[in-house]
């Protein structure tokens, strides 16, 4: 693993590239990251608030748990890597795949036009009857708000522990061509996510990590940059063809 320089990356003309983030991409906009020290998951079991079986068990208490996230989310703006990441994806358009672990819409006010929640939306809820009853929501959600097509009771359109993700076919069909692969501001922890690299690095493409933390001897990554990804997205992004 070697510290990041252009011409190690070598992304050319020809070049394809996945960029997977996480919650540490949005950490300098002000939204609490996972496993960080004063994370969320400090102060909430996963078991209770991000499964279907502690939805089934306290719809009340996971409702809350998401009307404060979509809550806080009013309040936070879109920092300068969710910005750059947006400028590398006009000037690559279709040569750029960006999917991420977040709920936030920070990549889509940021000014990316297209971005794969492979997570769900914290600004979506899904109707428990019929899942193809997904609504636009950024209120307070009450356990009886009823699905406008059925009437049924909603959820958040989330993807929790023990969920399939959403775009994996996109995803796994971006990963088999792509020429490099970037994971910025993740712990790498949670799947199928945490195995994106493996499958770049598998394909041979170029894998980088940039990241507060960085794993010194990960064998599935070639590249590192160590920093806030508000500050070093931005320098990456510009040393870019
Ligand atoms: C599935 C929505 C089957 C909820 C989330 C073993 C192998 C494979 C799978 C499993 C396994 N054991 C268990 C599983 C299944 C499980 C899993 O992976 N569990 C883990 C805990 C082991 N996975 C699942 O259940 C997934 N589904 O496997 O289905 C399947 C799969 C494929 C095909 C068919 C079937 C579903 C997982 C989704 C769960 N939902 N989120 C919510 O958000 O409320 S996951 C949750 O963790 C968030 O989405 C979050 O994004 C995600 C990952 O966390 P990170 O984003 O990495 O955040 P974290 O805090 O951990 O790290 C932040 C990083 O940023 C740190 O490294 C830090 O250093 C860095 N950082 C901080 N500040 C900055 C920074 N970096 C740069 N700049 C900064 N300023």
């Amino acid at each position: 693993m070697k510290a990041y320089t252009p011409q190690l990356w070598n992304f050319g003309p020809k070049s394809k590239l996945v960029i997977l983030t996480g919650a540490g991409i949005s950490a300098e906009s002000g939204i609490r990251t996972f496993r960080d020290s004063g994370g969320l998951w400090e102060d909430h079991r996963v078991e209770d608030v991000a499964t279907p079986e502690g939805f089934a068990r306290n719809p009340g208490m996971v409702i809350e748990f998401y009307n404060q996230r979509r809550l806080e989310l009013s309040h936070v703006r879109p920092n300068p890597a969710h910005e750059a990441i947006a400028c590398l994806g006009n000037r690559l358009a279709e040569r750029l795949l960006l999917v991420t672990q977040n709920i936030d819409n920070l990549h889509e006010r940021g000014g990316s036009k297209q971005v794969e929640h492979m997570h769900g939306e914290l600004l979506k809820l899904r109707c428990l009857r019929d899942e193809r009853h997904v609504i636009d929501f950024a209120g307070v959600q009450n356990i009886d708000f009823p699905c406008p097509q059925c009437g049924a009771k909603m959820r958040p359109h989330i993807v929790w522990f023990g969920e399939i993700p959403f775009d994996m076919d996109a995803i796994q069909d971006a990963l088999q061509c792509c020429t490099h692969f970037v994971f910025v501001g993740t712990s790498s922890q949670v799947y199928p996510a945490a195995g994106f690299r493996k499958v770049a690095k598998a394909v041979g493409a170029k894998v980088l990590c940039i990241n507060l933390e960085v794993e010194a001897d990960d064998p599935y990554t070639d590249l590192i940059i160590q920093g806030k990804a508000g500050i070093e997205v931005p320098l990456w992004v510009d040393s870019m063809p």
